[in-house]
This record gives C-alpha cells, sequence and structure tokens, in this order.
C-alpha cells in the first residue's frame, strides 16, 4: 500500500468514526415503491366539493430551483409520457420563466384536472417582490404579468378560482446550507402573508440526486440517507416550514421515459398538495358561509 493509499484509508475510516452513518435502521416515512396506481387514481379522481371549483397551487423559490420541471414533472406523471409545456432553462442563471402563467393540465379530449399551476417568477435578491406574490395569493395578478409592460395586469375582482389555495416553496437541496440570506428573509416574509390569509404553505426539495450519491444510485434511499433528513430539518428550522409539510422529490430532467420511483414521490408530494389546498378550499368556503349567516341573523 502506498503512502497515498493509506492516507486515504485512514481518512475514510476516520470520516466513518466521526460522522453519523449515512443510513437510518429504517426509513423515517413510507412510500409504496412500485406501486403507484392507488396514489395515481387518488389525483385522477380528485375533485372539490363545490362544482366548476379549481384548486389553485402556487409555486414561489429561487431561479433555477425547479419549478417548471416540477409542472413538467408531474404532468408527465399523469399523462404517463413525458411533458415539457413549462419551459425549462438549463443555460442562465437569470429567470426564465416569463410571467405569471398559469398552467392546466389536460384530462381527457376536451377535460382538464381541477387543480392548476401557477409558477411566479423566482426568487432572488433582484426578482420578484414578496408583495407580487401577496398579489397573486389574492388572485389580483392576472396571466401574463410580466411579460409585457403596461399591459393591466391587475385583476379586481378576484374569483374563487383565482386565489391561490395552496402555496409551495420550491428549493434546490443543495443550496439549503448556503441560501443567500435575503432569499430566506424573503421566503420567511410570504410565509407571513399567506398565514395571513389562511393559505397552507408546503415546501418540495428538488435535485436530491445531485445532493446525495446514495439517492443518485437508489432514490429508494431517500427516506433512509440521514444527510438528506438532516438538510430537510434545517431548512425547516431556518424558513419555519413544518417537517410533514416538506416533501423531496427528483424531478424528470434528462430520462427520456418514466420512471416508478421518481414517479411514487412526484405523486406523494402532489397527493399532500391536493389535500392542503383542498382543506383550505372546504375552510374557506365554511367562513364564507358563516359570514352569511351572521349577516342575514343581524338583518
Ligand atoms: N438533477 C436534477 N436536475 C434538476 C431537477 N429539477 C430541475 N433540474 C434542472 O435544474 C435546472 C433548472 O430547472 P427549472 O425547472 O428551469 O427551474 P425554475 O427556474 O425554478 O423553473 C434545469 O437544468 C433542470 O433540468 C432535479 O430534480 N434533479
Ligand atoms: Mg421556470
Amino acid at each position: 500500500m502506498t503512502f497515498l493509499q493509506k492516507l486515504g484509508f485512514w481518512r475514510k475510516k476516520e470520516r466513518k468514526e466521526t460522522e453519523a452513518p449515512p443510513f437510518l435502521s429504517k426509513p423515517w416515512r413510507e412510500i409504496n415503491w412500485g406501486d403507484n396506481q392507488r396514489d395515481l387514481q387518488y389525483v385522477k379522481d380528485y375533485r372539490p366539493q363545490t362544482d366548476g371549483q379549481q384548486l389553485r397551487i402556487l409555486l414561489h423559490g429561487q431561479v433555477g430551483a425547479g419549478k417548471s420541471s416540477f409542472i413538467n414533472s408531474v404532468q408527465s406523471v399523469l399523462q404517463g409520457r413525458m411533458y415539457t409545456q413549462a419551459l425549462v432553462d438549463n443555460t442562465s442563471h437569470d429567470c426564465f420563466t416569463k410571467g405569471y402563467t398559469t398552467y392546466n393540465i389536460q384530462k381527457g379530449p376536451e377535460t382538464f384536472y381541477p387543480f392548476v399551476f401557477n409558477d411566479i417568477m423566482g426568487l432572488s435578491p433582484t426578482g420578484v417582490q414578496v408583495n407580487d406574490v401577496k398579489l397573486a395569493m389574492m388572485g389580483k395578478v392576472k396571466d401574463g404579468y410580466g411579460v409585457v409592460r403596461g399591459v393591466p395586469f391587475y385583476n379586481n375582482h378576484p374569483t374563487d378560482n383565482d386565489k391561490v389555495h395552496v402555496l409551495v416553496c420550491v428549493i434546490d437541496a443543495n443550496t439549503v446550507t448556503c441560501m443567500h440570506k435575503e432569499i430566506e428573509e424573503k421566503i420567511r416574509q410570504i410565509r407571513i402573508e399567506a398565514t395571513h390569509l389562511n393559505i397552507p404553505q408546503m415546501a418540495i426539495l428538488t435535485k436530491i440526486d445531485e445532493a446525495c450519491p446514495e439517492i443518485k444510485d437508489n432514490l429508494q434511499n431517500v427516506y433512509k440517507v440521514n444527510y438528506l433528513k438532516e438538510k430537510m430539518e434545517q431548512f425547516s428550522v431556518n424558513v419555519g416550514i413544518p417537517m410533514n409539510c416538506i416533501f423531496p422529490v427528483k424531478n424528470y430532467h434528462e430520462e427520456i421515459d418514466l420512471n416508478s420511483d421518481v414517479d411514487s414521490l412526484i405523486l406523494s408530494a402532489l397527493k399532500h398538495i391536493i389535500n392542503f389546498g383542498d382543506d383550505y378550499i372546504n375552510f374557506d368556503k365554511s367562513q364564507q358561509l358563516c359570514a352569511m349567516s351572521c349577516q342575514n341573523k343581524n338583518m
């Protein structure tokens, strides 16, 4: 054994002895790997309680975090083939999502899923302002805002369908430990605004394949790897989103065919996003009914 090989051997040994083991003895969340049919059917069968109601999911986060890729991944899982409607930016670090855009997902020849995604321009110290996200959450931003200057973007009379029902912060797992303080602060402020509006908040942690070699090797390690759990805990503390509202995903980004394990994580996140949004729709409706009945009593 050469000197360098010996050094490498001792360093590895030392690391193993001082660091927590990379794998937990059992996964800290259960995923039904290989059996996506139940979750897929759940999403396909989802209908809000009121006819004509749409569930609006607003994605926000840093440029390049994987927002557009997540929308495409959801479309791909639901359509059963690779989909690239939301343009993904592989080249620059500027905002590629040109404005406030609603993405509908086609279900049949002339039908759409009752949930839609909005992708707001990436958060960067100079990017979208907290107030823009607040207006979007209230349903006051029209599609296309940010694309054409001078075009009226303000929706004075938002309907229940224009309002956001669940806010999802998209975070690149590689950036959790080195996130710009200003961005962390913006995420926190957006959370406060969402809380004032009673809108539930969640986060998805993307690029887990890049962040962890053990996960890149086998996606089923996602809830066994200590390192990722620690990253999620750190993010949870930094921005105040509870652990049970954070979901790790790997987006489709280079694949040409679907993969069952990728689908499992996307569906797990999507199912929870829908549930959270649906709870808010029902809560909001009951508040409106309550307010109406109080008004009637006072008349
Ligand atoms: N390895 C890996 N790359 C990803 C993942 N999600 C997105 N990407 C890549 O990250 C880059 C930025 O993604 P994009 O969806 O445009 O980010 P956005 O600015 O938040 O909309 C693109 O090159 C994607 O292919 C992921 O889960 N894993
Ligand atoms: Mg984008």
